[in-house]
């Protein structure tokens, strides 16, 4: 084992050093490089992966220290039918999660990576979740061998020294291994994007650590992400009484300078990153972002329910997003941004399914082929994604990176449902907002596994992230609620569709910086000066209540947006009794109770 000078531990903690060693000598490594987040190792795990042909650089007069990676083909998304949670009794990993017994899955990955990393650097990545200071940051060390995935825990989280002064001051931290599962014997030429058949993204929540073997994708991987700040994160938190949840957060101001932090839960591929990034196109409003998929929150000593981003970065899903749709996001990735399985142009620059109106005649495609428009598959994979800073996001706001956070003034639900939901619709209370969290329900995306368009249950956009019993966590969701009741600071709570459909297809809402429309109203609501129409789903706005100033939807389509049929929302209501039932004897009764008043008033 050699350690490069520029390399060496940059910890005096035993604990860490004897993990590390402990890692090696089960992985074989060949080196071991210890992340420090400095320029010149960003400029060495470049030229390694140049090198390697896991990326390439793309036109620098166009997109200025930028790169594509293609995936192997087989590693394209998270994978939830590989994904275990190891606790000690499997009712505690509960219905939503693949549970496997703990001693036994550690036999199991003590198999898969013995000798691993053979013929690879394994890089040791401290990192943190969240700012320093706040009372909800937590610090993590990811091995991996993957530069990869070194490149981009370093855009998605606050990694290399800055975090190990966090670690070394003796704080608690989670250890996450992370294997490409692909060792490389003596001579043996590498593969531009290597990984194993063979897949394990295991959680240990009690003990606070993370395995992950033979995917170098996404989720999967960057194990600050879903497995850290989700899975692990869920488990701590409740715990210690707080959320992690996958949720974007924003901060809107309204023409009369009133200012709303509002965070929205949506599935995978559902529009968080485009609803945090939005434009409004009614006057005076502004979108400022703070995150885009994940939000921690605890009650602060006023009762008041504060809010952070543990992340820095955004891992974005290409397809879809143009100078129409998320002008923000394109400026955001003018230079210093991964691009990862989407097509390159003739000129070495980015393209993907619906970023221009027309589409270029000759391009490579996410597999490196030659792609025309003849072609029969997409050019980009509809899982592409873009990684890159949040601090290079134009709509960024000021003091995003606050320890202290931020205030919650609502909290909004949304899944992408072509039939049966509404625009949108204000909860009756906190507990009727639990229950519209725990049966909401959206259609498949390429995001995770599954077939697309199907509709299935997801419980608060975090079927594949929680990392414990679903019916406990929305039994912890009630117990926040009473805390936030105590002192009167409770955030109200709203569901959102901007996926609702006609019977030709098409949206019936243009969504995107149009959603303001309904921004607008939810503020409107806060601030008591609108009404609303009762229904057995919550308030729906009075039709003149929606600022419909500069845009037109026809009357039917606008009556379909923003009405529910009393039968089709009975039938939706038997329908979330599965998840309620699929939970079992760990569903709390008032999840019930809001079910058959759901019942009620829709017969
Ligand atoms: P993850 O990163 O997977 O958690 O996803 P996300 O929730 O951040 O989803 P994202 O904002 O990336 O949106 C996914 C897809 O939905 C993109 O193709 C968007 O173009 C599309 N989309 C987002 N917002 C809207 C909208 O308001 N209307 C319509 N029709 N499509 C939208
Ligand atoms: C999601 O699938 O919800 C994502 C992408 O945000 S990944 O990080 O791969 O989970
Ligand atoms: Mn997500």
């Amino acid at each position: 084992m050699t350690f490069s000078a520029e390399v060496k531990p940059t910890t005096r903690r035993t604990d860490v050093l004897e993990w590390v060693s402990e890692i090696a000598r089960l992985t074989k490594p060949s080196s071991i490089h210890w992340v420090t987040g400095s320029e010149s190792e960003q400029r060495h795990l470049i030229d390694v992966m140049v090198a390697a042909g896991t990326i390439a650089q793309l036109n620098p007069e166009k997109r200025p220290n930028s790169f594509i990676a293609r995936s192997h083909e087989s590693d394209v998304a998270r994978v939830e039918s590989r994904t275990f949670i190891c606790s000690t009794h499997q009712k505690d990993a509960g219905p939503n999660n693949n549970w496997a017994e703990p001693d036994e899955m550690r036999s199991t990955l003590g198999g898969v990576f013995t000798e691993s990393m053979r013929g690879r650097t394994m890089y040791v990545i401290p990192f943190l979740m969240g700012p320093i200071g706040s009372p909800v940051t937590r610090a993590g060390i990811e091995i991996t061998d993957s530069p990869y995935v070194v490149m981009s825990m370093g855009v998605m989280t606050r990694a290399g020294i800055v975090a190990m002064e966090v670690i070394d001051s003796g704080v608690d931290w989670v250890k996450a291994v992370h294997s490409v599962g692909a060792p490389l014997e003596q001579g043996e030429a590498d593969v531009p994007w290597p990984c194993n058949t063979t897949k394990y993204i295991t959680h240990f929540p009690e003990t606070r650590e993370i395995w992950s073997f033979g995917s170098a994708y996404g989720g999967n991987a960057l194990l600050g992400k879903k497995a850290f700040a989700l899975r692990i994160a869920s488990a701590m938190a409740r715990d210690e009484g707080w959320l992690a949840e996958h949720m974007m957060l924003i901060r809107a101001t309204s023409p009369d300078g009133r200012v709303k932090h509002i965070a929205a839960a949506f599935p995978s591929a559902c529009g968080k990153t485009n609803f945090a990034m939005l434009q409004p196109t009614l006057p005076g409003w502004t979108i400022e972002t703070l995150g885009d998929d994940i939000v921690w929150m605890w009650v602060d000593e006023d009762g008041k329910l504060r809010a952070i981003n543990p992340e820095t970065g955004f891992f974005g899903v290409a397809p879809g997003t143009s100078e129409k749709s998320n002008p923000v996001a394109m400026e955001t990735m003018w230079g210093n941004t991964i691009f990862t399985n989407v097509a390159v142009t003739d000129d070495n620059d980015v393209w993907w399914e619906g970023m221009t109106r027309e589409t270029p005649d000759h391009l490579i495609d996410w597999r490196g082929d030659d792609w025309t428009p003849a072609s029969e598959q997409p050019a980009s994979h509809p899982n592409a994604r873009f990684t890159v800073a949040i601090s290079q996001c134009p709509s960024t706001a000021a003091g995003w990176d606050d320890p202290h956070g931020v205030v919650i003034d609502a909290l909004i639900f949304g899944g992408r449902r072509r039939t049966t939901m509404p625009l949108v619709v204000e909860a009756r209370s906190w507990q009727h907002g639990v229950y519209l969290g725990a049966t909401m329900a959206s259609e498949r995306t390429a995001a995770g596994e599954g077939i697309v368009g199907e509709l299935t249950r997801d419980p608060f956009a975090m079927a594949p992230f929680t990392g414990y019993h679903v019916g406990d966590h929305w039994a912890h969701w009630l117990a926040i609620g009473e805390r936030l009741a105590q002192s009167g600071h409770a955030p109200r709570i709203f569901q959102v569709n901007w996926f609702r459909r006609g019977d030709d297809g098409r949206f019936l809402w243009p969504g995107f910086g149009e959603n303001i429309r309904v921004v607008d109203w939810i503020v409107k609501r806060l601030s008591g000066e609108t009404g609303g129409v009762d229904s057995p789903i919550g308030v729906l706005p009075h039709r003149a209540d929606v600022n419909m100033h500069g845009l037109t939807v026809s009357d039917a389509d606008l009556t379909e947006l923003l009405t529910v049929d009393h039968a089709v929302i009975e039938e939706d209501a038997i329908s979330a009794q599965s998840v309620l039932e699929f939970a079992g004897v760990r569903t709390p009764q008032s999840m019930w109770d809001e079910n058959a008043e759901t019942l009620r008033l829709s017969s």
